[in-house]
């Protein structure tokens, strides 16, 4: 059973890994559809890695077996159709806004990991200071 996700991956961090962990874990295989920089840009995000450094990465995780653009809102349904996902999952603070996809296949929210984020991350770096 394939599982499908979506998401910008930036600064890969241990709750995207604790996340893909799971999202793996609801089928057999897992294809994450990466953000493109055009498409964080409609949802008022810049990425500070390249797409190709976040896909590279992303790459490397044992938990993911293909990395594919995401370049807009409406490709779930398509991608889901085109790969036949049987499982779309997605952090809940997404929760609710996918439901309509339930005709298509499962949709299962999974809690997100708590105190990490790229944005943390992203601040946490503007202000570092090397000793
Ligand atoms: N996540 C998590 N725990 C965190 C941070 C992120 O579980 N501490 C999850 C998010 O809920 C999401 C995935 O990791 O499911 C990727 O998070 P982001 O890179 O922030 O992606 P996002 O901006 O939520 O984009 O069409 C859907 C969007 O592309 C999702």
């Amino acid at each position: 059973m394939l599982v499908l996700t979506y998401g910008t991956y930036d600064l890969f961090h241990y709750g995207h890994i604790r996340l893909l962990q799971r999202a793996r874990a609801e089928g057999t295989r897992l294809g994450v559809g990466l953000s493109t920089d055009e498409f964080n840009a409609l949802k008022g995000k810049k990425a500070f890695m390249s797409y190709r450094e976040r896909e590279e990465l992303l790459m490397t995780c044992r938990f993911v077996d293909f990395v594919f653009p995401e370049n807009t809102w409406e490709q779930k349904r398509t991608d889901i159709k085109f790969h036949g996902a049987g499982v779309l999952v997605m952090g809940d603070d997404w929760k609710g806004k996918f439901d309509e996809l339930e005709t298509l296949c499962k949709v299962v929210y999974l809690e997100r990991t708590p105190l990490i984020s790229s944005s943390l991350l992203r601040d946490g770096l503007k202000s570092y200071e090397p000793r």
